[in-house]
């Protein structure tokens, strides 16, 4: 067997019951193949593979806190320190009913290759808990993030381990994380990112994933000889990065006809009411229901469906797993030509393999969403030197990032005679740097 098979095997053998975990795996050693062969020998003494695949640190842990009836409730805390070759354990928390340790770990294991391909040295970490934050009032919001803090502290720090946020984790959560910690460690350091903007966060944080991804997908299309501008895009989520992606790309003169949330979908002809949604999702924490109330030209449709509605670029930025083959093939049928992931793996593998036979240009997330953690990095770089820059500084950091994140898979494509397979370019980009730290650093 090669040794990309048994270290795959090993995986699902010593991992059981963690699909996703397997699933981002396998993403990446399937494209690792070819690098992986190439020095096969000194790979498989070092055990590189199977340090890569086998977190730093797992830590597991109770949340107990208080409702507002005074009932006790207890939730499951985690964090998995994936790897610190190139820096410090960087990610966010993900705070949401699903979440369980294999979700967390494949979240980690991308989070890996990402921060690698930012070019800026943050290692690999990704958290969270299976709090639901929906239906909570800021009082018990609050009392699980002290909860959650008064655990974790212990193994977090501006140079240790940078939290930030995810699903479900936005600024309010941040907020009461970060003075929780001050409190207990008398330390006012930037041990979190996402941070408001009075206590040491990043001007352009809150738009940067989701302005990221647009400038990814403008250099794109520009390198194939296409255009964003007058195209029609299908965007899927109506969170954070669903959002800013939607103000940017219409900014960019594209038309965005779609939103969705974990109950229903809008269709929305005339293009989606970005002040309308974030006054709906951002400030009334509601339904789509209530957009579609408030718009004459919005259809709301119950369940799944974005994948639906013809459009030239879909862009996934709900949840994992979120556009299966079904979806893969409708797209190709209505004439998309180019899929970017804004969340993390929200492509099936059947999926992906579908739309890249078929020719549509695909940008895998840890290369396209990884404008968030790069300006999360930028957010620890300001908090270092004790200043802060302007919107515009950060802004054009961010695309000359993404910019840079495209030609490097771009380039790691060719090289390895897979021309256009920006998947297999971002796997081997990402990795490359942090074998080659992990190589140089001995067997820790
Ligand atoms: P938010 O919590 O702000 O928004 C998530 C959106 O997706 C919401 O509209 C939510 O619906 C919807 N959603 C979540 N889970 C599901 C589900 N299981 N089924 C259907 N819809 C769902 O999160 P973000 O926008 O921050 O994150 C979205 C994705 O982007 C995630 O994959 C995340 O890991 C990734 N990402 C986030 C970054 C960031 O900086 N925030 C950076 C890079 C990647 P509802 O409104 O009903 O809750
Ligand atoms: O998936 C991600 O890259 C994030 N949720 C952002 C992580 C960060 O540290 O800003």
């Amino acid at each position: 067997m090669s040794y990309v098979d048994e270290v795959y095997s090993m995986v699902v053998e010593k991992n059981p019951a963690q699909p996703e975990f397997h699933q981002a795996v396998k993403e990446v050693l399937e494209s690792l193949r070819v690098v992986i062969e190439a020095n096969e020998e000194a790979y498989r003494k070092d055990a590189l593979l199977e340090r890569l695949v086998t977190p730093e640190r797992q830590l597991l842990f109770r949340v107990p806190w208080v409702d507002d009836k005074g009932q006790v409730q207890v939730n499951n805390g985690f964090r998995v320190q994936f790897n610190s070759a190139i820096g410090p354990y960087k990610g966010g928390l993900r705070l949401h009913p699903s979440v369980n340790l294999g979700i967390i770990k494949f979240l980690g294991f991308e989070q890996i290759f990402k921060n690698s391909l930012t070019g800026l040295p943050i290692g690999g970490g990704k958290g969270g808990s299976d709090f639901d934050p929906k239906g909570k009032s800021d009082r018990e919001v609050m009392a699980f993030c002290q909860s959650f803090i008064t655990e974790l502290y212990k193994y977090i720090g501006a140079d240790t381990d940078v939290p930030a946020g995810d699903i479900g984790t936005g600024a309010r959560e941040i907020g009461y994380m970060f003075g929780q910690y001050k409190r207990i460690r008398g330390l006012y350091e930037g041990v979190l990112t996402g941070k408001g903007l009075s206590y040491g966060g990043s001007l352009a944080r809150t738009e940067a994933t989701g302005y990221g991804l647009l400038y990814l997908v403008e250099e794109m299309l520009k390198c194939n000889g296409k255009d964003i501008a007058g195209k029609t895009v299908a965007i899927s989520g109506a969170g954070n990065v669903a959002i800013y992606a939607t103000q940017k790309a219409q900014q960019l003169g594209a038309k965005v006809v779609t939103c969705s949330d974990s109950t229903g979908w809008i269709y929305d002809p005339e293009g989606i009411d970005v002040a309308l949604l974030k006054e709906v999702k951002e400030v009334k924490r509601a339904r789509l229901t209530e957009y579609a109330a408030a718009r004459k030209s919005a259809e709301y449709h119950e369940g799944k469906g974005v994948w639906s509605v013809k459009c030239d670029i879909a862009l996934p930025c709900a949840t994992q797993n979120e556009l299966n083959l079904e979806d893969a093939k409708i797209l190709v049928a209505n004439g998309c030509f180019a899929v970017a992931e804004g969340a993390n793996m929200p492509t099936t593998m059947e999926a992906t393999e579908y739309l890249q036979k078929n020719g549509i240009l695909f940008c895998p997330g840890k290369a396209s969403n990884a404008g968030g953690v790069a300006t999360s990095a930028l957010e620890m770089s300001q908090n270092s030197e004790r200043l802060s820059w302007t919107f515009e500084e950060v802004d054009s950091k961010l695309k000359g990032i993404m910019v840079n994140i495209f030609h490097n898979l771009d380039e790691a494509a060719k090289k390895y005679g897979m021309e256009g397979n920006y998947v297999a370019g971002a796997n081997i980009a990402g990795f490359l740097k942090v074998a080659e730290a992990m190589t140089a650093q001995g067997i820790v």
